[in-house]
């Protein structure tokens, strides 16, 4: 299987692997322990940081947490594991998350194959050898038969540039990038940004320092996550069902643990919708109240419009000052990824919290003692923190050097968007496999990832039973896919929200389609069906063609 006796193109003499992954987080180390235990192949991961995780390595802000409960924030393949991890709280924390991965990392003995503090810059696909050249940031170069990058969703930080930035005198932290000792305990703090992140972090700190500036460009949408102990009785139901769950939620849409409704909004009476939307209110969590309420909250605008006017006569009967609430309260479509709280809207009648509305009254600069407004407000800040987001699904790989056959790069194979076949491949790149690359599933992540994983494992086998040098999506097979997911995207109301789901929180980004929206149970279904048709929509020996010809040696 090693491929180390061919020479290379490029003088060197790489360190030969049979698998090379990129990240380590849930994607990266499901990969390893799936490559190296059941394929035996020789497989390296690199991660730039020190530690596994990803997401939850460098996640650590006050208030990480996961919105999924904590019963399905995990692997599912592991019956045992499943059985033996003890957990009490409905969600889990970024601590007991990188815990889980750590434990999961040990138990499989995965770490002697990780290579930390290992950035990669770049890769080329080497036509002639059918193979991958990877080149790391310290200009090492290794080659592998087969490149699977688990670079991560939400893992480029996205960090806007303010007049002035340079100047600031006190502490500034992304959340996506947050170190372990920073102390925020009676300073001054400034939060810009509240997706899911600023609302995590303005709650979880709102108590502890001395004063809070809520720099708000747009108002959000968020239900109570209804986090606290879970019974006993509850955890040992979950675990002697624990099939059936993971059955359920893999056939499910949105893999959350519910069953998505299908009732129309329209379809019962106010009353009657007001009782459902409360029930999911006081249960808590954002994927249910936005899909598990009403079918078609997030395809009909007069659903949609009665599920965001209960939460905007929520933010008014939690917010005491009627001016505060006006500015919380939003009035666009509620079609971003859905948020939850653990008391988001009540931090606002605090005394020492502050909130500013900077689309209407925007940052002028960044001083060397805050911040201040175009109005002239100064608030002066020990600390800022950046919950600008992230530069999601393609971010990671636009950093890269990564280059495919002809020497296209990525960037310019996705100048108009980035797509893919199936979410994980992508023509011109050959035995090239993407952990959540774009166009992949919208769900809960976890049981998306072990599919694409356990998927990319059946096709590198499938690669190495026939005998066969490369496997590639072919290009119309990525255009098709792109287009059912545009049709599907088209269908909903989140492409006429702006969010990064659609790469619109960043300036000059394409605004594309970059999530399969039909669903978990619908993608795998397709997954299946792709296997049965003896992998349709790949083309196996074009590399081996090219070999035999000599074309692309010489070039
Ligand atoms: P990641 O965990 O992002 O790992 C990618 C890794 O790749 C990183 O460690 C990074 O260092 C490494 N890497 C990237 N580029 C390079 C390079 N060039 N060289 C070397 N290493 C590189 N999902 C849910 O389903 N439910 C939730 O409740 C949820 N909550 C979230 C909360 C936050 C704050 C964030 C940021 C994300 C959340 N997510 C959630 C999404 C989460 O990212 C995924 O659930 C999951 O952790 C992704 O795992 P991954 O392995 O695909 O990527
Ligand atoms: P999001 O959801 O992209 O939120 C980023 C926030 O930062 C959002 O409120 C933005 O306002 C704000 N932002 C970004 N740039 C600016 C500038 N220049 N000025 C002011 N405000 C700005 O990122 P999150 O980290 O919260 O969540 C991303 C996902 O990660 C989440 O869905 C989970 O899956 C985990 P805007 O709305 O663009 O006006």
């Amino acid at each position: 299987m090693r491929n180390s006796e061919r020479p290379t193109t490029t003088g060197q003499t790489p360190t030969d692997f049979d698998a090379i992954v990129v990240g380590a987080g849930f994607g990266g180390l499901y990969m390893l322990r799936k490559l190296r235990d059941d394929l035996g192949l020789d497989v390296r991961v690199f991660d730039k940081a020190t530690g596994v995780g990803g997401t939850w390595y460098w996640n650590r802000y006050p208030g990480a947490l996961s919105d999924t409960e904590t019963y399905l924030y995990c692997y599912s393949f592991d019956r045992e594991l499943l059985q033996e991890w003890d957990w009490k709280t409905r969600y889990i924390n970024q601590p007991n998350i990188l815990a889980y991965l750590e434990h999961f990392t040990d138990r499989y003995d995965l770490r002697r194959d990780i290579q930390f503090e290992t950035g990669v810059a770049g890769a080329q696909f080497d036509e002639l050898n059918a193979c991958w050249m990877v080149e790391t940031d310290a200009g090492e170069t290794y080659r592998s038969k087969y490149l699977v990058t688990a670079l991560g969703l939400v893992s480029a930080t996205n960090v806007p540039h303010f007049k002035g930035e340079e100047t600031f005198a006190g502490e500034k932290y992304h959340t996506g990038a947050w170190p372990e000792d920073v102390t925020l305990a009676g300073k001054r703090v400034g939060v810009i940004g509240t997706g899911s992140t600023g609302l995590q972090v303005i709650t979880a700190i709102a108590p502890e320092v001395e004063h809070l500036t809520v720099l708000q460009r747009t108002p959000q949408y968020s239900v109570p996550a209804g986090n606290g102990i879970v019974p006993d009785e509850e955890i040992a139901d979950i675990k002697a069902n624990y099939d059936e769950i993971w059955k359920d939620a893999k056939e499910s849409m949105t893999a959350f643990g519910f069953k998505e409704s299908t009732v129309p909004a329209m379809s019962v009476s106010a009353d009657e919708r007001e009782r459902v939307f409360e029930q999911a209110w006081q249960r808590g969590g954002g994927f249910r109240f936005m899909f598990g309420t009403f079918g078609d909250i997030v395809t009909d605008e007069t659903a949609n419009d009665a599920a965001a006017e209960f939460v905007r006569g929520k933010i008014a009967q939690t917010v005491n000052d009627p001016a505060t609430a006006n500015k919380l309260t939003p009035h666009d479509y509620y079609a971003k990824r859905p948020l939850c709280d653990s008391g988001y809207y009540a931090v606002y009648n605090r005394d020492n919290v502050t909130l500013e509305d900077v689309k209407e009254n925007p940052i002028d600069e960044i001083t060397a003692h805050g911040i201040r407004l175009v109005d002239g407000t100064e608030h002066e800040l020990d600390v800022l923190i950046y919950a600008t987001g992230f530069d999601a699904v393609d971010g990671n790989y636009k950093k890269l050097d990564l280059l495919g056959r002809n020497g296209e790069t990525i960037s310019e194979h996705w100048k108009q968007g980035p797509t893919s076949y199936l979410g994980m491949t992508v023509n011109q790149f050959p035995n090239m496999f993407m952990v959540l690359g774009p166009n992949g599933p919208f769900t809960n992540l976890p049981p998306s990832i072990e599919t694409q994983v356990e998927w990319i494992t059946d096709c590198i086998a499938h690669t190495e039973r026939e005998g066969l040098d490369v496997i590639e999506a072919t290009r119309e097979a990525e255009q098709s896919w792109t287009a059912t997911c545009q049709e599907i995207a088209d269908t909903t109301l989140f492409a006429k929200g702006d969010s990064w789901i659609f790469g619109a929180n960043i300036p000059g980004k394409p605004n594309t389609v970059m999530f399969y929206m039909a669903g978990l149970g619908r993608y795998r279904e397709v997954l299946d069906g792709v296997v049965e048709e003896d992998y349709r929509g790949f083309d196996v020996d074009r590399a081996v063609r090219v070999r035999e010809s000599g074309g692309l040696a010489a070039g």
